[in-house]
């Protein structure tokens, strides 16, 4: 009894020591409001991001205001948590789009299309060679991806006939469904190059 005790407490530290892991990965944790208002600033032309809100998850995984703004974009310093940070700057319906993606809703509340800029780029999840949205998957690996834009709005992926994954033409449609976006590459120097014959 007493070693099954034992056993338990060192499973329960070492949860509580892989809970800091996953804690320590997220770059943005660690920085100042200063540091969270610059990297959020990133993400988008510094004419867009100089008047957006800005915004950053708090201690308790709450979003929280760092400063006010005038332009109805919100710039958000982190949006997955990973070593290096992702920030995104939005407009009204993409910082609502955003916004319920942090909270884990089942749908965006965007009622209208919206447009975000990840000038820092991002991170999705894959197996198999499909994107996932849910990083847990098991088995699922990171992947970095390029500076980019995104239009928030629910794409029918068979109308559209759009990509579901990445191609080296940069326009695919990601999370088919309720959190469907086009994501377009910003940056077209930053393309893979063609595969060669
Ligand atoms: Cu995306």
């Amino acid at each position: 009894m007493k070693k099954a005790f034992a056993i338990l407490a060192c499973l329960f530290t070492a949860l509580s020591y892989s809970n800091a892991d996953a804690q320590n990965k997220s770059a943005s944790s660690s920085m100042s409001d200063e540091e969270l208002i610059r990297t959020a600033m990133s993400a988008a032309p510094p004419h867009i991001s100089r008047d957006a809100a800005i915004m950053a998850k708090g201690p308790d995984g709450k979003l929280r205001v760092l400063k006010e703004g005038t332009n109805e974009f919100t710039c958000i310093a982190d949006l997955s948590g990973q070593e290096a940070p992702d920030p995104i700057c939005a407009d009204r319906a993409a910082t609502s789009w955003a916004t319920s993606f942090l909270n884990g809703e089942p749908k965006p509340a965007n009622t209208e299309p919206g447009i975000a800029y990840m000038g820092l780029g991002g991170w999705h999840w894959e197996k198999d060679g499909q994107i996932v949205m849910d990083p847990a998957t098991p088995g699922a690996k990171k992947v970095k991806e390029p500076p980019h834009w995104m239009i928030t709005w629910p794409f029918d992926a068979q109308k559209t006939a759009l990509p579901l994954n990445p191609s080296r033409f940069g326009a695919y449609l990601m999370y088919p469904g309720p959190y469907g976006h086009l994501m377009v590459y910003q940056d077209p120097m930053k393309l893979p190059a063609p595969p060669r014959k």
